[in-house]
């Protein structure tokens, strides 16, 4: 029996209602519907702990979905930090909304209590990733941007990449700015816009500036990565994004408007960046779309897992520079 129209309509009312409440607990929007990310805690940029570098002083905390994390990880394995700073691998728990510990950490089930346990203000977020010192539990620092250009000044083996070279800190300032605002939270204000037009306007810069990222990528004079001859953090920061682009960000956060192919500087980058050392083993692409389309509700209230695309169609071929 077909539902009367005016009951539609109620309905829809209603839940349009009920989704804006629910987009309320993913995040804040500022009054033109713009999401806005909120403050995390111990987001300063720390000195160099005095212990950096002694094997097991330092653990990382990651989840895997988190792009945050997955920069931060990218410099430990790009640095070949293995040996003196941990990997912890939270799990998420989408009903409470948190990260938990597979098995208790300095006693600690989430990380919320890590954090409150660190001299956290309780109603702050407790975010992934952080860097924890194992023995005292103090935190170093809880904000991706600072822990990338930590752990690139972090002690490291011989000969294993600068990725700040000061000769092109300007360039690598300028691009990881840029990426930061338009890319990296750009998805996120795509996805979590509460309207046509804050999605518009996020959609817009973002693709404004993989363009300039394109033209930077291909053509005569490309160059083989954004700043310099070798990658730096303006690239770290920008892969975590892509890789997660056909996988989570076009279905889920309506980023569709050109696939990454149509950039085909990018589509290559890309495949050159997963051939670094290290970098495969950070890319869990199951638990992404576990973790994305299973926890963000308002966004996908069904909760059914898309099965593909395959993270290998995406990243193997002919690496050229
Ligand atoms: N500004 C932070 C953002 C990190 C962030 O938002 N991480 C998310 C996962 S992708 C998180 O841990 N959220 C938990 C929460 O908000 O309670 C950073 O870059 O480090």
């Amino acid at each position: 029996m077909a539902i009367p129209p005016a009951v539609v309509a109620a309905a829809r009312t209603g839940w349009h209602w009920q989704w804006q409440q629910l987009m309320g607990g993913l995040g804040p929007a500022d009054p033109e519907g713009n999401y806005r990310r909120p403050a995390g805690a111990f987001v300063a940029k720390p000195e160099l702990p005095q212990s950096a570098g002694e094997p097991g002083a330092h653990v990382l905390i990651v989840g895997r979905s988190c792009p945050w994390a997955h920069r931060a990880w990218l410099v430990r394995q790009l640095r070949q930090l293995q040996q003196s700073i941990d990997l912890l691998v939270v799990e998420p728990d989408p009903k409470a909304g948190r990260w938990r510990f597979s098995t208790p950490f300095r006693g600690c089930q989430t990380l919320q209590e890590l954090y409150r346990a660190a001299g956290a203000d309780p109603n702050q977020r407790a975010t992934v990733p952080v860097l924890v010192e194992r023995h005292s539990g103090a935190v170093v620092v809880g904000e991706s941007a600072r822990l990338m250009e930590l752990l690139n000044s972090w002690p490291a083996p011989k000969g294993v990449l600068d990725l700040e070279p000061t000769s092109h800190a300007r360039a690598i300032k300028d691009w990881r700015e840029r990426l930061q605002y338009s890319v990296n939270d750009g998805v996120y204000r795509c996805g979590f816009a509460r309207n046509q037009g804050a999605y518009d306007r996020a959609e817009s810069a973002l693709f404004q500036t993989l363009a300039e990222a394109e033209a930077t990528l291909s053509g005569p004079n490309a160059s083989p990565w954004l700043c310099a001859e070798t990658p730096t953090l303006a690239d770290v920061q920008l892969f975590p994004t892509l890789i997660r682009l056909e996988l989570v960000y076009a279905p889920l956060f309506g980023v569709s408007r050109q696939p990454l192919w149509q950039f085909p500087g990018l589509w290559r980058w890309r495949q050159r960046f997963f051939a670094l050392s290290g970098v495969a083993e950070t890319c869990c692409d199951q638990a992404w779309r576990e973790d994305y389309f299973g926890a963000l509700f308002p966004l996908n209230p069904s909760g059914i897992v898309p099965a593909g695309p395959a993270l290998a169609t995406l990243v193997e071929g002919t690496v050229s520079a």
